[in-house]
């Protein structure tokens, strides 16, 4: 292998680092007319009248836009932060200035905040017309029920809520000509947004263009297609001209999906010697004002049973609506809630056993693969014990232990480690590729994915340099446009590589054996490949010239394939190692270490980037971020100055593994998902960590995210640990 499997810088970053990205905000069409939102105070309230008559007569105002009569015959605002008007105004400034000249009556009603008390008969109901707050509710059972452990264990586990804060807020332009509706958007789907759009408008496909330009990170939150998406298109078409949006960090936070939220109380049938036969559970996720974390809360609940081997499993499924900030998907999106959930789970048999966790690990692993799980997911490939014993080792679990003990013993310092283990779904749904040779012989690859900092482009032109065996420079990877390729799902679910690589590949194919023919005529024989060039009866002729000749006879050097991927399932350990100042309960990360099976591994570089950021993510949700609303339904967490996210300063060392024997999936790429392990795996192993160092004085069993230091302080100093 030439380009696959090595660590190339990516293409992306010469533009990225000398500031030559485009991105949503930088693009300025001439006479733009800037969009601003007048937002809800309260997290629940009747919209009794908007007001706008200081704000149309207001310098730079060009436009206002309300939802009235639908307001004024009993419209609500269901978050706070909830737009009740736009604003188009010619000057960002004179915008910011109108908006607050909007006088919007409120008629404030009771919110309800907590999903336990939105449960309850006659509570606030976050929307009428379904008489409930419960939005969802489904159970899932398989396996064999004739089975019970002997010994029953339950509890309580809780992973809190979090904003994703990607470091570009959301963002749009949208300029109407007159005949052709083109949006740049800071998006995830672009071909959601070209459908959504087209049809809140009554326009047809063909004349709606949406363009991804790069984009400042999402981490899942730009998945959806947001109203303002639709209120700027819909502006810029209605006044055929152009209008755009820029977020302010507090707007994104309080508008742009949350994510995690939510609880699991289980009980588990285990066998004396640690052995989880069932599993029972509810999981309620907090699924703010709107249900558009579809889907989330039913991973969380089908994937509960982890990388292990549990004979009958049972787990409702609840999503419950509460006056907050729609949740939505983040990093993971219900894997990281599952492995949370069965990684504390199996560290509370082992201690309530009093059994080695490595041992209860190794007694509950999945020993043969493939294997379908109680819900009927199939896990494809791997070698769960094998890895298991391998990772430990390669990562010196036991001499980190060790380690920890000695200077516990001799210094005082309480270190802590702690591991955690998981299998994740990657993957699904199709995806297209459109494929040109040039007259030069070089490549140009037309993608419907929408990558916002993974390395794609350099990931993709690696795939297609390998297969077509010409140097990498000569490919160039095109993304980010519904006008280059039909249609597409988009980045996310750690699906790009697998998804679109292989379609790449295909394309490969079906590219050689055009040129082939082609070859093949210049010739007057059948040719071999080789590197760029065609062989047979001792003549050769190069791509760029079969191309040329190809041209000459009208054919296109173009081939489009859709490639329809299944899920693939990741497997690893990570160790995550810690230091708490017994003093004020504050935890160091101090060294992070990773062995993954992700089938082959395309950019090593690229990968290990994934792994660095996705844990630092873990580690912040186990220790640091949690998205707070006070008794009013005010999201006090509403900017970064209040929001804790990680620093370079929080980073632990990295030391990132791929498995040495892997287990291709079984795409053509052979590859898995790298995308969102780390933030999977993370949280778990942190918090196992940060237990193993109150162990040192405390008998203390941590069971939410984030732990606090005040949390820690209590359990070290036995004021109140937590035992759950
Ligand atoms: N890769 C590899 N070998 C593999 C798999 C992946 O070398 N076997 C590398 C490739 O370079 C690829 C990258 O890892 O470009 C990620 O590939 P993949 O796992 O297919 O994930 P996606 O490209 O589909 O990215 C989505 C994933 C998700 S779901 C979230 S959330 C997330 C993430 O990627 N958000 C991110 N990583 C992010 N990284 C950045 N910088 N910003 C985000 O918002």
């Amino acid at each position: 292998m030439k380009y696959v499997g090595k660590p190339t810088p990516r293409v992306e970053d010469d533009v990225i680092l000398r500031g030559r990205a485009t991105y949503v905000d930088d693009i300025e069409p001439p006479g733009v007319l800037y969009a601003g939102f007048v937002r809800s105070p309260y997290p629940h309230a009747r919209v009794i009248k908007v007001d706008l008559t200081d704000v149309v007569v207001a310098k730079g105002v060009v436009a206002v836009f309300s939802s009235e009569p639908p307001f004024a015959l009993g419209g609500k605002v269901r978050y706070q932060g909830e737009a009740v008007a736009m604003v188009l105004a010619r000057d960002r400034y004179l915008l910011q200035d109108a908006l607050e000249k909007a006088v919007v009556e409120y008629e404030p009603l009771p919110p309800v905040l907590d999903m336990y008390e939105a449960m309850k008969p006659g509570a606030p109901l976050v929307d009428e017309s379904l008489g409930t707050n419960v939005v969802y509710d489904k159970t899932y059972e398989g396996g064999d029920a004739a089975l019970r452990g002997a010994v029953v264990i339950e509890g309580r586990l809780s992973v809190r809520r979090v904003i994703p804060s990607a470091m570009e807020p959301r963002g749009v332009v949208a300029v109407y000509d007159g005949n052709m509706l083109t949006i740049w958007t800071s998006t995830q789907v672009p071909f959601d947004v070209k459908k959504e759009v087209a049809s809140a408008l009554n326009l047809p496909l063909s004349s709606v263009r949406v363009i991804q330009p790069y984009v400042g990170g999402a981490f899942g939150s730009k998945v959806l297609v947001y109203p303002e998406e639709i209120y700027v298109a819909a502006a810029a078409y209605r006044l055929t001209t152009a209008v755009k949006w820029t977020a302010t960090r507090s707007e994104d936070f309080k508008t742009t999906t949350h994510g995690r939220a939510m609880d699991l109380e289980y009980k588990v049938g285990v066998s004396k010697d640690g052995r989880v036969e069932t599993i029972e559970g509810v999981i309620y996720a907090d699924a703010g004002a709107y249900y558009w974390g579809e889907g989330l809360v039913d991973t969380a609940a089908r994937m509960l049973t982890g990388p292990y081997d549990v004979k009958y499993a049972r787990v409702r499924a609840v999503a419950v609506l509460t006056n907050k900030t729609p949740l939505g998907a983040y990093r993971g999106a219900g894997r990281p809630e599952a492995t949370f959930f069965i990684e504390r789970i199996m560290d509370r048999v082992a201690d309530e056993l009093g059994l080695d966790p490595v041992e209860v690990r190794k007694k509950n692993l999945i020993k043969q693969l493939p294997h379908t799980n109680p819900f009927g997911i199939t896990y494809d490939t791997g070698n769960y014990i094998a890895t298991f014993e391998k990772a430990l080792e390669k990562l010196g679990y036991f001499k980190l232990k060790k380690w920890a003990e000695e200077e516990w013993e001799k210094n005082k310092r309480m270190i802590g480690v702690g591991f955690s283990t998981y299998v994740e779904i990657t993957t699904f749904g199709h995806e297209t590729v459109i494929m040109r040779v040039e007259r030069d012989g070089s490549v140009t690859v037309y993608t419907a994915l929408a990558p916002h900092g993974q390395g794609l482009a350099t990931a993709l032109a690696q795939i297609v340099a390998e297969e077509l065996e010409i140097p990498m420079e000569r490919v160039r990877v095109v993304w980010g446009d519904t006008a280059h390729v039909p249609d597409g799902v988009g980045t996310m679910g750690s699906r790009s590589i697998t998804a679109g690589g292989s379609a790449a590949i295909l394309a490969v194919r079906q590219m050689k054996s055009k040129l082939a023919e082609a070859a093949a005529e210049v010739l007057k024989c059948q040719p071999e490949y080789k590197e760029g060039v065609f062989h047979c009866g001792g003549k050769s002729v190069e791509l760029r010239d079969v191309v040329k000749h190809m041209y000459k006879k009208r054919i296109q050097p173009i081939v489009e394939v859709t490639y329809r991927a299944e899920a693939t399932f990741p497997f690893g350990v990570h160790i995550a190692v810690v230091e708490i100042d017994p003093e004020t309960g504050f935890v160091k990360p101090l060294i992070y270490k990773s062995y993954d099976d992700v089938g082959v591994v395309v950019n090593p570089l690229l990968a290990a980037g994934q792994i660095h950021g996705g844990a630092l993510q873990g580690i912040s949700q186990a220790l640091y971020e949690e998205a707070i609303y006070d008794n009013a339904g005010n999201l006090i967490t509403q900017n970064l100055a209040l929001y804790p996210l990680p620093t370079a300063v929080e980073a632990p060392v990295f030391e990132v593994h791929f498995a040495e024997e892997f287990h291709p999936s079984k795409h053509p790429t052979g590859t898995k998902g790298v995308g969102e392990i780390a933030a999977i795996a993370a949280p778990p192993a942190v918090v196992n960590a940060v237990e193993d160092a109150v162990r040192k004085t405390s008998r203390a069993r941590f069971c939410k995210t984030p732990i606090t230091p005040e949390e820690i302080y209590n359990a070290i100093w036995k004021i109140a640990p937590p035992l759950c």
